[in-house]
């Protein structure tokens, strides 16, 4: 049996399985680092693995809030503090009824890898709440949050770990979260990231995850000798924080972005997704597509329910390449298939894992440039230590200073996925690449550091 097999059938009886998407996370990073685990007997000797798959701690607690009813709501919030080998914990917290300990444990497990990717002093962590702040009036939503931030804010702080913004969680929420925790500590830190730019936020942190795709995508292809992105075709899923700036990115760089999707469909803009309109409908008003046809009439919008299950529209459309970033496996096999067979070679992850194992299989079997989440969507994580950097040293910095340094990280983690794949004998796996450099960053810290 091979060392990836044993390993994962030991890490299954320690009930590591009990969790789809976790294991799922967990199985690919596994297989990727079997040759560096027979390369090289320490790792296995200091059980690294194991110690990397068990978080350091999971708190799970009661949120209970009034609504604007005066009834009382009650709802479970996590943070989920995984390895801080490298730094503070850091990671998201995510906002959507589907949260549980399952997810919030894949997400923190992808975090400690993205996060030694970047080469930055933070470790991996994660969190959010089962709370839907989808209809919520923002009298709701700050309450919620400081209802939240009351238990949260006893775990927390700018060195031990600092949380952001995931699914649900924006500029807005942020803001109510540090507004509590300043309450209830008097305390004015660095922690959290994402803040609004008035009090601490970084420049370019909205900006940082859409644009980071897109500047490690124009990497890989520079590396991978093809042609740019300008004049490419490309379709995007999600029509949030890292849907739209993928597509004003792209839009930047003459490609041109087709489509946006939403958990009630896709919209399909042969012309070209007009992004102010989509910010104003999907940021400032929190609203519907259908307000977007309105105004554009040539635009289609296709509903979920006109599309079987294994199967979306986003994903049938022609195109150049694709950019998933709205939520974990919203790209199937059969949506594979739908991409290849259409002459997409490109696959750029915004969103955490997105493609199914089925999916990320064929990619890297056909050979086409493959750009894993952990490793694309960095670009976030990064300036939100940037933002730490100049909370701790009270600075602001330029947005172009930001957006520079973002390019050279996101230029940066292209280039050290792409030569640990050459290095171990898998060139142009970008999958394999990302799990092995940010495992082995990772693990020879906790190595160093002892048990
Ligand atoms: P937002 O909340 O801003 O937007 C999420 C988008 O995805 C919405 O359009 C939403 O549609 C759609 N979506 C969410 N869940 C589902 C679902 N189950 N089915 C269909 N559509 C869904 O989140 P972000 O843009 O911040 O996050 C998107 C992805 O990017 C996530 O995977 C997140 O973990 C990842 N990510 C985010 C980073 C960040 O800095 N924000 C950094 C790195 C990764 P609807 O509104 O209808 O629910
Ligand atoms: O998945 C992610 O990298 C994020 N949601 C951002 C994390 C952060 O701390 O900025």
């Amino acid at each position: 049996m091979g060392i990836a097999k044993e390993e994962l059938e030991k890490l299954e009886s320690t009930g590591c399985a009990q969790d789809d998407v976790f294991f799922q996370a967990v199985e690919e990073v596994v297989y990727s680092i079997e040759r560096l685990l027979e390369s090289d007997e320490k790792y296995t000797k200091h059980a690294v693995l194991h110690r990397l798959v068990n978080p350091d701690r999971i708190i799970k607690f009661s949120v209970t809030w009034l609504n604007d009813k005066q009834e009382i709501q009650v709802n479970t919030g996590f943070r989920v503090q995984f390895n801080n080998a490298l730094g503070p914990y850091k990671g998201g917290l995510r906002f959507h009824p589907t949260v549980n300990e399952g997810i919030l444990k894949f997400l923190g497990f992808e975090q400690i890898l993205k996060n030694s990717l970047t080469g930055l002093p933070i470790g991996g962590g994660k969190g959010g709440s089962d709370f839907n702040p989808k209809g919520k009036s923002d009298w709701e939503i700050m309450k919620f949050c400081s209802a939240f931030m009351t238990e949260l804010h006893k775990y927390i702080g700018p060195r031990i770990d600092v949380p952001a913004g995931d699914i649900g969680v924006g500029g807005r929420e942020i803001g109510y979260l540090f507004g509590e925790y300043k309450k209830i500590t008097s305390s004015y830190e660095g922690v959290l990231t994402g803040k609004p730019f008035m009090f601490g936020g970084s420049l370019m942190r909205p900006e940082a995850t859409g644009y980071g795709v897109v500047y490690f995508t124009q990497e890989m292809l520079k590396l991978e000798k093809q042609d740019k992105l300008e004049g490419k075709i490309c379709t995007v899923s999600g029509a949030g924080n890292v849907a739209i700036h993928t597509i004003e990115k792209l839009h930047h760089l003459g490609a041109k972005a087709v489509t946006c999707t939403d958990s009630r469909g896709t919209l399909y803009d042969a012309r070209g997704i007009d992004v102010e309109l989509l910010k104003k409908i999907k940021l400032e008003n929190r609203g519907t597509f259908d307000e977007y046809i309105a105004v554009n009439k040539e635009a289609q919008y296709i509903k979920v329910e006109d599309y079987p299950e294994d199967a979306h529209a986003v994903w049938q459309i022609k195109c150049d390449a694709a950019f998933p970033c709205a939520t974990q496996n919203e790209l199937t096999e059969t949506d594979a298939k739908a991409l290849l067979a259409n002459g997409c070679t490109i696959v750029a992850e915004g969103a955490n894992m997105p493609s199914t194992s089925a999916a990320v299989e064929l990619f890297v079997k056909n050979k086409i440039l493959f750009a894993p989440a952990k490793a694309a969507n960095a670009g976030g994580v990064a300036v939100s230590e940037f933002e730490m950097s100049q909370n701790a040293s009270m600075q602001k910095w330029s947005f172009e200073k930001v957006d520079e340094k973002l390019k050279t990280t996101m230029q940066q983690i292209c280039k050290r996925v792409s030569y640990t794949a050459n290095e171990y004998g898998v060139p142009g796996n970008y999958v394999d690449g990302a799990n092995i450099a940010g495992f082995k960053r990772v693990a020879d810290a906790m190595i160093a550091e002892g048990i």
